[in-house]
Formats: structure tokens, sequence, C-alpha cells
């Protein structure tokens, strides 16, 4: 089936559903720039030439990043998938609408009063999509396609096989490949099909302003890569991380020639990060950070992020004040021609005007992180963590990027005054909606307290507990 059949099957199907898929007028304003935001999956802070990576490759990445602005100080507002993504999509701290914690149950998902970034391009005249891993409910009112966007290749769940998969691939499974709800037959290697997939979209496209979330589920595990992918990496000691980052740039790489060949690259402006820090089990890298996903420490949610728009930001800058994946929304949408917020006030703001030098302070003064028991605030320089039942780490990272050395007593106003405002920040929050599985909460605890501790952790999943208790 070719795209253009694909779309008006899954706009059929829509419309049975009674979603409102409408094409979108061609915009009259030439200078809307398209908009296109790749998320990798668990990809360690490390892990790309463009972050000091010397045994992972990613040429294509490395040239994205080349000709735009690399934040040095950037994070996402979890350090797990699909609160990260919830943040992402909204602009908001998801804490806000309950969404504070990972995996949503069956029928929950965003809340639907939230206005995501899709919905928000669309009423600038832009079409909008996803292609890859949604991770932000399963039900029809939490559908990619109730969110705001007009088209959606992908899958819901947070995981999947990388290969066609007799029990993922089952019709109506959460773990399916669908298009607009339609499930889909694919073949081949999951990142290389996405990427395609984006390539298509843009020929559909091209001629309009889109708005494309592309959320690959590299490098997730389960840790699949091609044989010939394996074949380029034999020995290498990372083997299965590195052939399947290099067909993650591989996928990103073809997407760009095409923006380049259509002559849009100018005017595309691109995001590129990773939704939380690199997991303990993908054997990915967050030195020289502490801490990895899932820990509030910086290797859990500074991220590698990198925003290229070669029409209107001057390439080969690196920004070093605080950024967040919350500031994705803000910046296109006013870049799009949005004023303020289509819905409820954004956390995030419009880069920018800082990357092009208009405006000289920082985007944030303060960022804040928080779920269920342990909770993290940064200002400036600074960070606090705080851990529900067993105490505070201060650390300045200008001077202990690793966090080893604890400030808490040498700097008692500092400490004061952060944990001040990370309740302060708090109080215009809500309880979570759903929350994680106890045995889960209990392994990231003992992680936080080794790690806060400044020793090793030897629990990283609850079958260690287990082990733990045993001895
Ligand atoms: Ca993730």
């Amino acid at each position: 089936m070719n795209f253009q059949n694909s779309i008006l099957l899954g706009s059929a199907l829509l419309g049975s559903m009674g979603i409102s898929c409408k094409t979108q007028k061609k915009s009259t304003d030439s200078n809307q720039p398209n908009v296109i935001v790749i998320l990798a999956d668990d990809a360690g802070y490390a892990d790309f030439g463009f972050m000091g990576s010397t045994d992972l490759e990613t040429p294509n990445i490395d040239r994205l990043a080349q000709d735009g602005v690399i934040f040095t100080d950037a994070h996402v507002s979890a350090t797990v998938c699909a609160p990260s993504r919830a943040g992402l999509i909204t602009g908001r701290y998801q804490q806000r609408f309950g969404a504070e914690c990972n995996i949503p149950p069956h029928n929950l998902g965003v809340d639907t009063s939230e206005v995501s970034i899709a919905s928000a391009m669309k009423k600038q005249g832009y079409h909008t999509s996803v292609f890859g891993k949604w991770h932000l409910g399963e039900q029809q009112e939490y559908h990619p396609n109730s969110r705001g966007f007009d088209e959606f290749f992908g899958f819901l769940e947070g995981s999947r096989s990388y290969f066609p998969h007799e029990m993922n691939d089952r019709p109506g499974d959460p773990h399916e490949i669908q298009h607009n709800g339609k499930h889909v037959d694919f073949n081949g290697y999951l990142t290389d099909v996405l990427g395609e997939k984006a390539i298509e979209y843009v020929e559909q496209q091209k001629d309009n302003p889109f708005f494309m979330y592309l959320s690959f589920n590299a490098v997730h595990t389960p840790m699949h890569a091609t044989k010939e992918d394996l074949k380029r990496y034999e020995g290498h000691p990372r083997q299965d991380l590195a052939a399947m980052t290099w067909a993650m740039d591989r996928a990103i790489g073809k997407l760009v020639n095409k923006l380049k060949k259509e002559k849009i690259y100018n005017n595309t402006l691109i995001f590129f990060l990773s939704d939380n820090g690199g997991a303990h089990n993908n054997q990915s890298s967050c030195l020289p950070l502490k801490g990895w996903k899932g820990n509030k420490f910086e290797g859990g949610h500074r991220v590698p992020f990198v925003m290229s728009w070669p029409k209107k930001i001057k390439g080969g800058q690196k920004y070093h004040a605080l950024t967040s994946a919350l500031d994705i929304y803000a910046t296109a949408f006013e870049i799009a021609g949005g004023e303020g917020s289509p819905g409820k006030k954004l956390d995030g703001v419009n880069l920018l005007p800082y990357v092009t030098g208009e405006n000289v302070d920082a985007p944030h003064e303060k960022l804040f992180w928080r779920k269920e028991g342990m909770a993290a605030t940064r200002e400036g320089d600074w960070k606090l963590i705080r851990v529900d039942g067993y105490g505070y780490r201060l650390y300045n990272l200008d001077r202990d990027l690793g966090e080893t050395k604890d400030l808490q007593l040498a700097e008692k106003s500092q400490m004061n005054s952060m944990k001040m405002s990370l309740e302060n920040w708090e109080e215009g929050l809500m309880a979570p909606l759903w929350t994680e599985d106890k045995n889960w909460n209990r392994v990231t605890f003992e992680i936080h307290k080794a790690l806060m501790e400044n020793r090793k952790s030897t629990i990283h999943s609850p079958s260690d507990l287990n082990v733990a208790e045993q001895k």
C-alpha cells in the first residue's frame, strides 16, 4: 500500500471513528518553517560523536548538530519514558496533570484537557504527524489521532521487537505497528521502517508547513539490530548498541538528505534529543555524569540536545545555560507564528531569542523533577536531590559535575533556599494519577541511596531485591 492510499484509508477510518482529520490548507505564510522533533529512546549522554563518543558512530546526527546549536546543560522533565514524553508534548511539567509516573495503565493517558504540541501546530496551519513510539495512552481519547496528530505510524506501548513478532504484532495488541488505528504488517527493521515512513511523509507534505514527531524506540531494549549492522561492529564491546545507534543515525541521515533534496532543509527547524538518560540495561554511557535512566542524578535527566534551523540559527554553536525539553513546544509554537499558549500556561520558553543572542538572560533560572518519593531541582550550577525516607544531597556541578561532594552542611542557606523552592513548585502539582510498581519504587530508592552514599548499586531490578533479602 502506498502512503497516499494509506492516508485515504486512515482518514476514512478516522471518519468512521468520529475523529476529525481534515486536510490542512496550504499556509499563506511561506516563512513558517517545518518542525521535526527527533527523539531517541534511552540514549546515553556520551553516546554520540557530537557528545564526545569515540566508539559509537553518528556522522549524520553530528552534522545536524554542527549545523545548529548544541545545548550542553539540557534536561528532560523526567528520567523515564512516559512522563518525559508527557512533558515534551504538552510543554508543561507532567506532574501538573498527574502523568508523574511511568507506563500509564491501560485505561489512562495524558489528561485530555492538555493541548498537545501537535494541536498547537495545527492551529498554526501545520499538518502534523508522529512516527514510532507513543507511550502516552492506548484508549481512543489518548490515541495520537485524538491528540492533534493527523498521521500516526507506530505503536502505542513503551517498547517492542524491532522485527515483526508473533506476539507484538497480533492485531489489536498495543505493541502492534498501526497506521491511524489500522493494523499494519511491516517488513524489515523498525528503525529503518520509521525512517522510510518519515521520508514518505516529507514527500507528501513538502509544499505545506508540517510538524513531525519522529519518536524512535532506538536504542531502548530489546537490543535488536540487523545482521549487516552487527557485522559492522563485530568484536565491538558494545556491539548491539553500536549497531542500533548506527541504524538510527542512518535513518536520520536519509531524512535530512530528503529535506535537502527538496530544498526545504534550510527552513526546517529540527530538534534532536533523548527522552531520558542512558539505561542500565542497554550498554549506554552517561559519562562523565553520575547515574542513569530512572534516577535524579544528572545522568538520568541531562540529555544530548540539538536545535538546527539553518535559515535563522547560526551553526557551530554551543549554548551553556539551563534548557529543557519543555522548551520545544514554546519554541515551535512561537516560531510558527503562535502567541502565548494555545492551552494552559506553558513551563517551557521559546529558545530562539536565546540562541540568536537577542536575549542574554538564561531561559530558566530553575528546573524541577519529581517522581513519587524522589525529587530534584537545579538552580544555576546548584543541584539538590531529595529522597523521601532518606534525606537530601546538595552538589555544585561547576566544581563537582560527578555529584560526589555533599554541601548541605557547608552551604546551609543555599540548601534551605532550594529546598523551599522545590516545595513551592510542588504546590502547583497534583497527586499522580497512577503510580509505579511498589518493587520498582524500592529498587529506585535503593539505587538513589547507594549513589547518594557514593557506593555502587548492587540492585538494578526487583529480582536483585529478592537476592539481597535472602542474604
Ligand atoms: Ca526512554
